[in-house]
């Protein structure tokens, strides 16, 4: 259990945002801005980055940031009248100086807890009062997890409901190099044809062309696998049963002003998300969805890129 307070420090980032970085002992490191308390780097300790930023990512409000971790709240995508993926994205989120207790099994004291409450704005847009708390620890394993927790704080009685997505941009080596283990066999609503619902065939997810599936009641686990990197991510994750699976690929990427056109080639979104059953909160009540990512060598599966070892 993790006794000691957090240890982090303030710095300026991109275009004078206010960012906070987390270093742990070997080179590991992560950031996260204010703006959208949105993680942008998470590094090993070779100091690799493991996330993709956007070549072309914008640091100015209010713009997304494109890349790192954006947190997609009070809505994921157009589920819902709001901007897409919500606004808690492009908010300016605080330090939370004093957070209820949150228990963890890390030695480690690298860690920040933010807190985000909705603007007279957003209120009139989402007319709901909420704290959404958030901590952002880099383990002693160079683990990073987020763990947010979103309480219901209306004083008019009435409960929420929420979609939500940690949309993570892993930086991978070569798309077309990558699979991804734990999502065979599921269904999915896939985004490209309406969400129309198909139930995944065969082995390993692979890329070949644009992809955007909503993988429904999906495993806590789930993988990554790097061939060209030797590397794998996983996934894990509590309270998010879904996940999300989207690469742009060439054509689409062009569309997308802040994503340069060979981004697609280093870039692969897997996102913890809760979609199919928006979460529903009475005043007072709190909801907790966490995501721990790891990088391991491939080897680590004794020499070969075998998720299912890494995912047992
Ligand atoms: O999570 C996949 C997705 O919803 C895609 O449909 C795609 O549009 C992507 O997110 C990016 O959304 P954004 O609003 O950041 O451009």
């Amino acid at each position: 259990m993790a006794t000691e307070r957090p240890s982090f420090e303030l710095a300026k980032g991109i275009n004078g945002l206010d960012k906070i970085i987390l270093r742990e002992s070997r080179n590991r490191s992560a950031e996260v801005y204010l703006y959208g308390g949105h993680v942008t780097s998470w590094k090993n300790e070779n100091g690799e980055e493991l996330l993709h930023l956007s070549s072309k990512a914008v640091f100015k409000p209010p713009k997304p940031i494109r890349g790192g971790i954006p947190l997609c709240f009070p809505q994921f995508s157009n589920f819902g009248t709001l901007e897409s993926h919500g606004f808690a994205r492009n908010r300016i989120w605080e330090v939370d100086a004093s957070p209820p207790p949150l228990p963890t099994n890390s030695s480690s004291n690298a860690y920040v807890d933010l807190i985000l409450r909705p603007s007279e704005d957003d209120l009139k847009a989402w007319p709901h009062n909420f704290e959404f708390r958030m901590r952002v620890a880099l383990g002693s394993e160079g683990e990073l997890t987020l763990t947010s927790r979103i309480r219901n704080t209306n004083s008019d009685g009435k409960p929420f409901t929420f979609t939500f997505a940690y949309h993570t941009y892993f930086s991978v080596s070569d798309i077309s190099e990558v699979r991804v283990e734990g999502l065979e066999t599921l269904d999915y609503l896939d985004n490209l044809t309406n969400r129309e619902r198909f139930t995944e065939q065969g082995d390993a997810i692979t890329f070949e062309s644009e992809t955007d599936k909503i993988y429904l009641s999906t495993p806590a686990k789930i993988a990554i696998l790097d061939h060209e990197k030797k590397r794998t991510f996983v996934v894990r994750k509590d309270g998010l049963a879904d996940a999300v699976v989207w690469n742009p690929w060439d054509k689409r990427s062009k569309t997308i002003s802040d994503l340069g056109d060979e981004d697609y080639k280093h870039m692969l979104c897997v996102e913890a998300a809760a979609i199919e059953r928006p979460i529903t909160l009475k005043p007072g009540e709190e909801w907790k969805g966490r995501l721990e990512l790891s990088a391991v060598p491939s080897s680590y599966s004794s020499g070969q890129l075998d998720p299912k070892k890494v995912l047992e």
